[in-house]
């Protein structure tokens, strides 16, 4: 490839690495599960994959992307191939909507999923390389972005899932608390916590204050999270305020409850705020599916930070806080947000979290019986 620009219709064969799915011994179009897509474009906006809703970030004169692709439905077909060069090789299809191309020169199927984050990291690594090599200008002037996260944190999440809807490609670096790198450490001194989004060398920390600035510095990419209207865009902080303070503080209340009457006061205030988040959705949505209306805004990313652990705690402490019977409105909400592709991305496992959350109950549970032993040692 010699870096001028494609033209429509036409692809490098330089990363066609399309695998086949050897345990099915499918070809990779029929296969369902996860892809990894990676690829450079030449588009001046966002678009969507058609036969999923997944979308990627495009800017001028190239950016290249690697995200990962649930098909729920193999394709019936091959895609449409197109090879630059008479290359054997073969790039997967070029969606095209709106008049915008994106070449996407591999696909490979992931069979697993703990692996994705690693393996979109290697790719886009190599497409890194690539771009150097033969000096591709990269998205917006070379755009790089990484985030300091936990699998488990309901704040990281929220950085992912702007990210994800924005369809804006990162590094991602895995943080453990017992041991915090070098670069959570100094990239955010003050509280040491993440998430912390790295964008060219400089950190932003607070996981509001990273959609917000996900949103302004990419303001083409994927969906607008922040609703134009200064009142709306008032409106949608002073809910995402209302998350973070009291329906954070009301679970810390339901995981530290040691007796059936402290659990039943938090289960009480947990539904308190969940009946004002009902409250703060009509208001937000105007009657349209999402707090951000037809699509997702700033409010949906906030709660949708916590909606894993929405789940989780259904399943520890059964308690369904999003009940249809009390908060239709919170349920259909949270079934829609979970159905999307951008989420289905990023979401943690499930059983995971359980598995923390028991973890963390027994340590806690086992720290109060020995203050209460080391007490009555000192009664005595
Ligand atoms: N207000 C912060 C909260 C971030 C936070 O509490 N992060 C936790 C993970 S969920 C953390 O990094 N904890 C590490 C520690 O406390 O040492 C935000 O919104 O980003």
């Amino acid at each position: 490839m010699d870096g001028a620009p494609l033209e429509a219709g036409q692809t490098s064969s330089m990363y066609s690495t399309m695998m086949r799915d050897s345990a099915m011994g499918l070809p990779w179009w029929s296969s369902t599960g996860i892809f990894l897509c990676t690829g450079l474009d030449r588009s001046s906006s966002s678009l969507f994959f058609p036969t999923v809703s997944c979308s990627i970030s495009c800017s001028t004169p190239f950016s290249f992307s690697a995200t990962t692709t649930r098909f729920t439905k193999g394709l019936a077909q091959p895609p449409t191939t197109r090879t630059a060069a008479g290359s054997p090789e073969l790039s997967a299809d070029c969606s095209h909507r709106n008049g915008l191309y994106i070449y996407v020169l591999a696909s490979e199927f992931l069979p697993k999923e703990e692996s994705i984050e690693q393996k979109r990291s290697q790719k886009l690594q190599s497409l890194r390389d690539v771009c150097e090599e033969h000096s591709i200008a990269m998205a917006g002037g070379g755009d790089e972005l990484k985030l300091l996260g936990m699998w488990a944190s309901p704040f990281a999440l929220r950085a992912k899932l702007a990210l994800s809807f924005k369809g804006l490609s990162y590094d991602y670096v895995e943080e453990d608390f017992k041991n915090k790198s070098d670069l959570l450490l100094s990239s955010n001194p003050v509280h040491k916590k993440v998430p912390v989004l790295i964008h060219n060398g400089k950190p932003i920390c607070e996981s509001q204050v990273i959609v917000q600035y996900i949103d302004e510095v990419f303001p083409d990419a994927g969906v607008t999270l922040l609703p134009a209207d200064p009142h709306d865009r008032a409106v949608a902080r002073f809910w995402a305020a209302y998350i973070d303070e009291k329906l954070f503080s009301a679970w810390i209340l339901v995981f530290r409850s040691k007796t059936e009457e402290e659990k039943a006061e938090a289960v009480k205030q947990t539904f308190a705020v969940v009946e004002k988040l009902e409250g703060a959705l009509s208001e937000c949505s105007k009657g349209k599916p999402f707090f951000g209306g037809d699509t997702v805004g700033y409010v949906d990313v906030v709660l949708g930070g916590f909606v894993a652990w929405v789940h989780a705690i259904e399943e520890v402490f059964g308690l369904n806080q999003f009940d249809a019977a009390k908060t239709p409105l919170l349920a259909a909400w949270l079934e829609r947000f979970d159905e999307l592709d951008a989420v289905k991305e990023v979401m943690p496992d499930i059983g995971r979290l359980v598995e923390l959350a028991k973890m963390r109950q027994a340590q806690a549970a086992a720290a109060a019986a020995a203050v209460a032993a080391a007490a009555a040692g000192e009664a005595n």
